[in-house]
């Protein structure tokens, strides 16, 4: 492991905490104003950490997931489609048996996840673009066994593809979140005025975060008799379940401004693409153009500008006592990890580090509490500990 330098916590004008939110530059949308006052730009806290950073391995092909084994090491996906074990400072060769993606525009392979199990099983979920013939994707969520050496992957099935699927290879999502006797499944809207009106309707899995059984086929009690759990959202890339309620949480990416994370109740619906905190990329306003309506339900937190959230984690480890229950997200533009310190359903406080310095796609806590970053621009695995 060798250290890198990356400078210290982002302070905001020097004190511990301030009634503004982190410096973070004009909103793209000014003319909306949050639910509630902490909804977005919650007041700056400087918690005085200085991270020291290791880099586990490097020269990884934009990768995208990342998973920590039980018995030491970790599984690492690159976009381009190769799954690698990280381990004792090595990268393996790829791991055989994974599925054919597409890895074209943002698709590829994308998350990787343990069986609830896997210390017994050996399960493990991988999310992906799948190929669907005439230049067409779906996002799509394998299960498969991994061998005990960790070389290969055996009995591998979907259990999940995207209906119907896109020309659009943009906004597959994906996270795949595994639970007891059934998997939830982040997806996006393929972004076009066209794909993204799916987000609404709940005969289609373009928009919607999706919960299966573990082999695949809707969950028994959800809530339009098929796959769809949550419907509405634009592109998940974020996804954690509550430590307390067991509730899913995600992160999505917003248009021009308007990321959000959002608590899922069963059949609720998010908005996109009818209502924004964002506006559209050419600055044009999104849907109805209006941030909030009643048939909507409401982020409970915004970002604008964007953090480009790649994941996050409800922070549960040990080495950093103080951030117990607090959201540790990873992201890519600026860059770097954003905390929100949260108050039941609320954030209270919002916290940034290295911005500008690591394009951040996935986040993961370490057995012994440490924060493991996936660089998606430099291709390396990080593992931030206490200086
Ligand atoms: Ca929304
Ligand atoms: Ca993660």
């Amino acid at each position: 492991m060798k250290p890198i330098f990356l400078s210290a916590a982002f302070i905001f004008m020097g004190v511990a905490a301030s009634a503004q939110g982190v410096e973070q530059g004009r909103k793209n949308a000014p003319q909306f104003r949050p639910a509630w006052p902490t909804q977005t730009r919650a007041p700056a806290q400087d918690s005085g950490i200085e991270f020291k950073v290791d880099v586990l391995a490097e020269g990884l092909e934009t990768p995208w997931g990342v998973e920590v084994l039980p018995e030491g090491g970790y599984l690492v996906t690159e976009r381009t489609g190769a799954l690698r074990m990280v381990r004792d400072g090595t990268v393996s060769e790829p791991i055989t048996g994974v599925p054919d993606v597409l890895a074209e525009g943002q698709g590829g392979l994308l998350d990787v996840a343990l069986a609830p199990d896997f210390a017994r099983s050996r399960v493990i979920y991988l999310s992906y673009a799948k190929p669907m013939g005439g230049g067409r994707s779906s996002t799509a969520a394998a299960r498969a066994v991994l061998s005990p050496d960790a070389t290969t992957l055996s009995d591998v099935s979907d259990i999940f593809v995207q209906q119907p699927p896109s020309r659009n290879a943009m906004h597959f999502g994906s996270r795949v979140v595994p639970q007891d006797g059934y998997v939830f499944i982040t997806t996006g809207e393929h972004f076009t005025e066209q794909d993204r009106q799916l987000a609404q309707d709940v005969g289609t899995t373009y928009g919607k975060v999706v919960r299966v059984l573990p082999r695949g086929g809707a969950a028994a009690g959800n809530p339009f008799d098929n796959e769809v759990w949550t419907l509405g959202h634009r592109n998940v890339q974020g996804a954690d379940i509550h430590p307390t309620t067991g509730a899913l949480w995600t992160l999505e990416h917003g248009p021009r401004g308007g990321d959000e994370l959002n608590v899922l109740e069963k059949g609720a619906n998010y908005g996109w693409p009818v209502v924004s905190y964002g506006v559209n990329y050419s600055g044009s306003p999104v849907g109805s153009g209006d941030a909030r309506a009643s048939d909507f339900t409401e982020p409970r937190y915004y970002w604008d500008p964007v953090i480009a959230p790649g994941d996050f984690a409800f922070y549960n480890g040990k080495m950093f006592p103080g951030w117990q229950g607090d959201i540790i997200a990873s992201s890519l533009t600026p860059g770097g990890l954003v905390r929100l310190r949260l108050k039941g359903d609320r954030a209270v406080a919002e916290e940034r580090f290295f911005p500008g310095e690591i394009r951040a796609r996935d986040v993961e806590i370490d057995r012994d509490g440490a924060i493991l970053l996936l660089d998606n621009s430099d291709g390396r695995l990080l593992r931030l500990t206490r200086q």
